[in-house]
């Protein structure tokens, strides 16, 4: 375990891929090394790109890639699919997208896919990152998934969110407004080579307008990409450097990261109490005993929950 930490700290590519491995999977020994990794963290900038599948999320990731990698920084890259368990298609895709630097050692290209729930992989996601931050990544790019409530969990992680649309999705900017355009700290509407960019930059432009705005509140940019063959990319990563260096101000990047840490504390606690709830209810004696109860109509749902949780101290709903 020493060794592992070690050689992560070293950035040894190997052993940042098994510590991922582990963390991804869990348990104390995963604990022990993320723990071991926590203070060597904070340096990375973490980027965030969320949007519609098929959007172009990978392509715009390869082309920040090189961007960066022309600027000399190391660049780590987590795929994350809550819909594909390990190797489904889309992440094949995504690999398929960065294929050029695979044999880059300044590139490290992680694929996330769903075990268990949601909650669990944004735990994974995180950590995983922080194994990359500790190895010395300059930049982590966490390419997410984006179109529903929940992927906003996952894409909360980074330092600046990049949300990549596409001309002629219509309605789906309605689906946008409704969530995941709170997240979004830049805007990359991408295939600008088909018809409707225009359109499709000002329908956001038009959703931005009647926020509440002050001098403090970040604007933020509306990006035209063509992430096929690279156009609009050095625009992309100037709104990106833009936002980081508004973040840098007035401590807001702290800011950020502390609520991010606090929010993730909270996940591992609600995720714990829910295998506690479930343990108790398929092994507890009397939590059995009332459940049978609860199917003949003697008792209520909340009433069970009461008994159990009384153990913890938390009181009804009241
Ligand atoms: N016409 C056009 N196609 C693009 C562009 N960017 C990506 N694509 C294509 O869109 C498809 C999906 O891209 P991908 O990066 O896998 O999207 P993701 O699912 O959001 O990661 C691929 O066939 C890409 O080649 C672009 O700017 N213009
Ligand atoms: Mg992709």
């Amino acid at each position: 375990m020493t060794e592992l930490r070690e050689l992560v700290k070293s950035g040894d590519v190997r052993a940042v891929a098994r510590a991922i491995s582990l963390a991804e999977s869990g348990g104390p020994e995963a604990e022990e090394l993320l723990a071991a990794l926590y203070p060597r963290t904070g340096r990375a900038y973490l980027l965030g790109i969320t949007g519609p599948p098929g959007g172009g999320k990978s392509t715009l990731a390869d082309c920040l890639i090189a961007h960066y990698r022309a600027q000399g920084l190391k660049v780590g890259v987590l795929a994350v699919d809550p819909s594909s368990p390990f190797s489904g298609g889309a992440i094949l895709g995504d690999r398929v997208r960065m294929q050029k630097h695979a044999t880059d050692p300044g590139v490290f290209i992680r694929s996330m896919g769903s075990r268990g729930h949601l909650g669990g992989l944004a735990l994974a996601t995180a950590d995983a990152a922080k194994v990359l931050d500790a190895a010395g990544y300059d930049i982590i790019i966490i390419e997410t998934v984006g179109i529903g409530q929940s992927e906003v969990e996952v894409s909360g992680q980074a330092d600046t969110t990049v949300l990549v649309t596409v001309p002629g999705l219509g309605d789906d900017v309605q689906a946008l407004k409704a969530g995941v355009m709170e997240i979004a700290d830049v805007y990359a509407v991408n295939k600008a080579d088909r018809d409707g960019v225009e359109r499709a930059a000002a329908e956001i432009g038009q959703l931005l307008a009647v926020r509440d705005m002050d001098e403090q509140t970040w604007m933020p940019p509306i990006v035209q990409t063509v992430a096929r063959d690279g156009t609009g990319i050095a625009d992309l990563a100037g709104a990106v450097e833009r936002h980081r260096r508004h973040l840098a101000e007035g401590g807001r990047l702290e800011a950020r990261r502390r609520e991010r840490v606090r929010r993730e504390v909270r996940s591992i606690i609600t995720s714990r109490l829910d295998d506690w709830a479930e343990s108790k209810l398929t092994g507890d004696v009397e939590a059995r005993e009332d459940l049978e109860a609860l199917y003949d109509k003697k008792t209520d749902p909340y009433a069970v929950a009461g008994t159990v949780l009384k153990e913890l101290e938390i009181d009804n709903g009241g």
